[in-house]
């Protein structure tokens, strides 16, 4: 059967707690506006919106200690994480619809406690113009959205690292990063140090947007659960105006389709992100169609007959 056999949950987090622009907290409505609910019904997927989760508002604040809004962002990641794993323990496949991408810190936690409980492999794919691997002392901002998978990593404070049955959370050798091209000084070091396997804009230049997918994917096998991480600055400006933090130079919306069949073809998308989508940005949600036109490739949708459709 299809990989999402037991059903989709839609799970909208309505906040920009951790980012420097306000207005992703607009990004659930955006998706559902964009149809992503009939997109993935129209390939005979069940759906369940489970609507938005209910959190503390964004106050706005200078950082503290490093951070912006800590309390705000823990909370809301804590009330993430029980979401998903209860959706992941009924057997669904939880998209969660950001939101800016500190959520991710809630999102994949749920998914490694989930799959060592299940006892499955965990491979989560990152897809960004930025590495999120920024820490209180390393970060130009306090945005924590820019802190992401450091605290995954087990780099961040306990509020964050220990959403899940153990610090890290998720092993580093777990995760590939794919399309960043803009990772603060101090934050590259620490990529490096912790051993991230990225795979950058000048990766994907020279070797090609298969290539490229194909060494993230490499070792997936059928036990595998594949976690989809997507902010959507990981696409071109050109064609993703609506985002808070746009680098120019990403991929094309031919290389970006191309990932989401790659991922689909291996049958194994356990979970999904789709982040940073900021309505207040976009020009007639254009941003947002993208994303879903992206999601019915992951989910499967192909020109022609494939050896899939039996
Ligand atoms: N690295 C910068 C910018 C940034 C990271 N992630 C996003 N923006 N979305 C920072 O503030 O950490
Ligand atoms: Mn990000
Ligand atoms: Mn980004």
């Amino acid at each position: 059967g299809h990989f999402a056999a037991g059903g989709v949950s839609l799970i909208g987090v309505p906040t920009d707690i951790g980012a420097g622009t306000l207005g992703s907290r607009m990004g659930p409505e955006a998706l559902r506006v964009a149809g992503i609910a009939p997109a993935l019904q129209a390939l005979g997927v069940k759906v369940r919106d489970r609507g938005n989760l209910q959190g503390p508002a964004n106050p706005w604040l200078a950082a503290v200690n490093g951070f912006r809004h800590l309390p705000e962002v823990a909370l809301w990641n804590r009330l993430l994480h029980d979401a998903m794993h209860a959706e992941l323990r009924a057997g669904r496949l939880p998209i969660m619809l950001g939101g800016d991408h500190c959520l991710g810190i809630g999102s994949i936690s749920a998914v490694a406690r989930h799959c060592r409980a299940s006892g499955q492999p965990l491979r989560v794919l990152w897809f960004d113009a930025h590495a999120d691997f920024n820490t209180a002392t390393l970060t130009p901002s306090g945005n924590i959205h820019g802190m992401p998978v450091a605290c995954l990593c087990g780099q961040g404070p306990e509020e964050l690292t220990g959403l899940a049955d153990r610090v890290p959370a998720m092993a580093p050798a777990d995760i590939r990063q794919i399309g960043i091209r803009s990772v603060d000084a101090g934050e590259k070091r620490l990529v490096h140090d912790m051993g991230i396997e990225v795979f950058d804009m000048r990766c994907i230049d020279e070797w090609g947007m298969r290539q490229v997918m194909e060494h993230a994917l490499a070792g997936v096998d059928h036990r595998t659960h594949l976690h989809v991480s997507l902010d959507v600055d990981f696409l071109d400006p050109d064609i993703a105006p609506g985002v808070g933090t746009t680098v120019r130079g990403g991929p094309t919306y031919r290389e970006a389709q191309l990932c989401m069949e790659m991922i689909a073809d291996t049958g194994r998308l356990g979970s999904l992100d789709v982040v940073e989508l900021n309505p207040a940005l976009d020009v007639r949600n254009q941003t947002a169609e993208l994303a879903v036109d992206l999601i019915e490739s992951l989910f499967g949708k192909s020109t022609l007959m494939r050896q899939a459709d039996g």
